[in-house]
């Protein structure tokens, strides 16, 4: 064997795909980019590149001097060029003449709506800016927004923008401890949240959350409530205020005053894996070209006719890149909606796409995994046909789950972009665009023009062919400038594994013609009997059987393989299957090394509160450990059934 034969010991690769799915003749009529021109453009000088997308994409009010100043782990883009972030989102759609567009149709989970034009959300992003400034807030402080799925969390980014204080938005299912954490690491002065929101038929309180967290967070003078559960809260007289009293009295004109394209735009808290959330930071000429770019082009918006929805929360990196500054920035018209997938039934989704006509949804594979064990006929309830382009972020998506996507919501005729990207990288890096791509199902397919992305191995060697870890080499606009108040650990953690390039914790594959597979963390890597191998691929064999809808591969400590491979399955809508069989199946499927030593059947699965599956919880429980961290999970109950069952099943033996 040929030393270039020989297989990566660093991932193995199991899983062949053989489908393909050229961009049909209907997308390539209209598209933005057919052909490689994007990317020849940028293989040619990517800072040019970028250079361009900001001068095309974004107003300025003074041009920057240079494109990019790179001092690994530091970049800087366009330097001395100032801009308004907020005026990007909104003035200038309306000084164009399109200030009646509608920028949000929003949905309540009641089923209220509201509409929203752009003139409209510029006077309320205008009168909020004032009311900030009046509770003291100024450029370069730090504001809290805890909120639902209402308008007035993007009302609330944008005004911070309007006048360069950063926001840092947590997640509305956020417990008030990690509220209080978040707000004390960012020693934020304001905190905008609301008495409570609409989730799954009932009312969550977030004020008297929020009044918890308040009790040790001395840095916040004022809080804003805003009212939309209409339950009963407490207001403290002086520092507590009602959102709508304070707006009704704000002055309504409020210039957006131009900022260093390096000023500070957003905190968002990640909780990586272990100890204490991580505060990234996103600046504003760089992450708004990055996020314009993406989004127009990854999306092929036309912003005439398309009705575009992501379904992310803001408070996730997705809703702030492609809910709030993307879309926003390209004058989008956009569905935003409040609540959970399955209320009042399992169809609300495709009530909500066929009423609003939306054209491109943008969700994660978590839901369409979701969609597949409630079935098929709950997207067949509704007429679909507005839709011509799918998008999915979040976890890798099974080739299986991609097809169903494909055909139950796509109806066979729209294209699909696995986009990959991180909270760090602020927007999309890998994806195809879809006028131009080739798909494979479950494949991101390439970096996007502009970005330089190398599979390595363990001795950071690049590798042309099979497994590795995922690293980019290049800086881009959008990455994140550090972690708040901590640069030693922004260094450890993205800088240091291999020298001279960003790693964030991927493995990945390329396959025979260049295909870019993502193999999930690395952490989660199972080695058997001296294999690596990636639990997507297993997950994936098993999602390919007809009976499964979703799957969670961990690796158990084993006396003699090392460890043992311990599936737990998902069935669609409740199909009944052998366990056998499925273990027979993922053999015939991608070998017998990768056959599941231990299959579980169960109607859940632990996973964040941003739908990620959270293997090392599952590898506790396969190892009969006391599960160690489980804050940042969705629904506690679902741990605590399957160890149940895991005490059960040795019971067994
Ligand atoms: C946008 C977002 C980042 C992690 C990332 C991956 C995983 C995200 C994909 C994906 C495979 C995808 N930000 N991930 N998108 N894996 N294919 N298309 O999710 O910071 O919350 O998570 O999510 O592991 O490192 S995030």
């Amino acid at each position: 064997m040929a030393a270039d034969d020989m297989p990566s010991d660093t991932i193995d690769d199991l899983l062949a795909e053989d489908r393909r799915f050229p961009p049909s003749e209907e997308i390539k009529a209209d598209t933005l980019v057919a052909g490689t021109f994007l990317y020849d453009e940028a293989a040619a000088d990517d800072e040019g590149f970028w250079a361009r997308q900001a001068a095309d994409l974004v107003s300025w009010d003074e041009p920057w001097h240079t494109i990019l100043d790179w001092q690994l782990p530091y970049s800087k883009w366009f330097l001395g060029g100032t801009l308004n972030v907020a005026y990007n989102c909104l003035d200038r759609h309306v000084e164009a003449g399109l200030g009646d567009r509608v920028a949000l149709h929003w949905e309540g989970e009641p089923g209220d709506t509201r509409t929203i034009t752009y003139a409209q959300l510029l006077d309320e992003v205008q009168r909020f800016a004032n009311v900030l400034r009046s509770l003291g807030v100024e450029r370069g402080d730090r504001v809290n927004i805890y909120l639902p799925m209402i308008p007035e969390a993007a009302v609330a980014m944008l005004a911070c923008a309007r006048i360069g204080a950063a926001h840092s938005v947590v997640f509305g299912g956020f417990s008030s401890q990690a509220l209080a954490d978040r707000i004390n690491d960012a020693e934020a002065k304001v905190l905008v949240t609301a008495d409570g929101g609409h989730r799954r038929g009932e009312v969550f309180p977030l004020k008297p959350a929020a009044d918890e967290a308040l009790e040790s967070t001395p840095s916040i003078e004022h809080v804003v409530v805003v009212k939309r559960g209409g339950n009963d809260v407490t207001m403290v007289e002086g520092r507590d205020h009602w959102y709508h009293e304070l707006m009704a009295a704000a002055d309504p004109v409020c210039p957006a005053e131009p900022m260093d394209a390096e000023q500070l735009l957003f905190l968002l808290y990640t909780s990586g894996t272990t100890g204490k959330p991580k505060g990234i930071m996103h600046t504003s000429g760089g992450y708004l070209t990055h996020v314009t770019y993406t989004h127009k082009y990854v999306f092929d918006l036309h912003p005439e006719t398309d009705v575009y929805w992501c379904t992310a929360d803001v408070g996730w990196v997705t809703g702030h890149s492609y809910i709030v500054y993307g879309p926003l920035s390209n004058g989008a018209t956009q569905v935003m909606y409040e609540g959970v997938p399955n209320f009042p039934g399992n169809d609300r989704f495709w009530e909500i796409v066929e009423k609003y006509g939306v054209t491109i949804l943008y969700t994660a594979p978590t839901a369409i995994r979701t969609f597949m064990k409630w079935g098929a006929e709950e997207p067949a309830k509704h007429d679909l046909s507005s839709l011509r382009l799918l998008g999915s972020v979040g976890e890798p998506i099974n080739p299986e789950a991609w097809m169903w996507y494909h055909e139950h919501i796509g109806g066979g005729r729209c294209p699909i972009v696995d986009t990959w990207w991180q909270t760090e990288t602020g927007g999309i890096m890998i994806s195809p665009l879809p006028g131009a791509t080739t798909t494979k199902p479950g494949s991101a397919t390439f970096p996007l023009p502009g970005v330089s992305a190398e599979v390595v191995d363990d001795a950071g060697q690049r590798v042309e062919r099979g497994g590795g870890y995922l690293t980019l080499t290049r800086p881009w606009p959008g990455m994140l400038r550090g972690i708040w108040g901590d640069p030693e650990r922004y260094r450890d953690t993205y800088w240091s594994r291999f020298e001279g390039r960003y790693f964030a914790g991927d493995g990945a594959k390329l396959d025979d013609d260049g295909y870019l597979w993502l193999l999930g963390r690395v952490d989660d890597v199972m080695n058997v009997s001296g294999h690596r191998i990636s639990t997507t691929e297993v997950e994936s064999a098993l999602v390919s059987h007809p009976a499964v809808a979703e799957a969670a591969v961990v690796g158990a400590t084993d006396a003699t393989t090392g460890q043992a491979i311990i599936a737990y399955v998902i069935t669609r809508g409740g199909a009944d299957v052998g366990v056998e069989e499925l273990r027979a199946h993922v053999a015939a499927e991608i070998g017998a090394i990768a056959k599941p030593k231990t299959i579980y059947l169960t109607p859940d699965l632990p996973k964040t509160r941003s739908g990620k599956i959270m293997r090392r919880l599952l590898r506790d429980v396969a190892e009969g450990r006391n599960l160690g961290d489980t804050t940042t999970l969705a629904d506690a109950s679902v741990v605590d059934e399957l160890q149940r069952r895991a005490v059960d099943a040795a019971g067994d033996d």
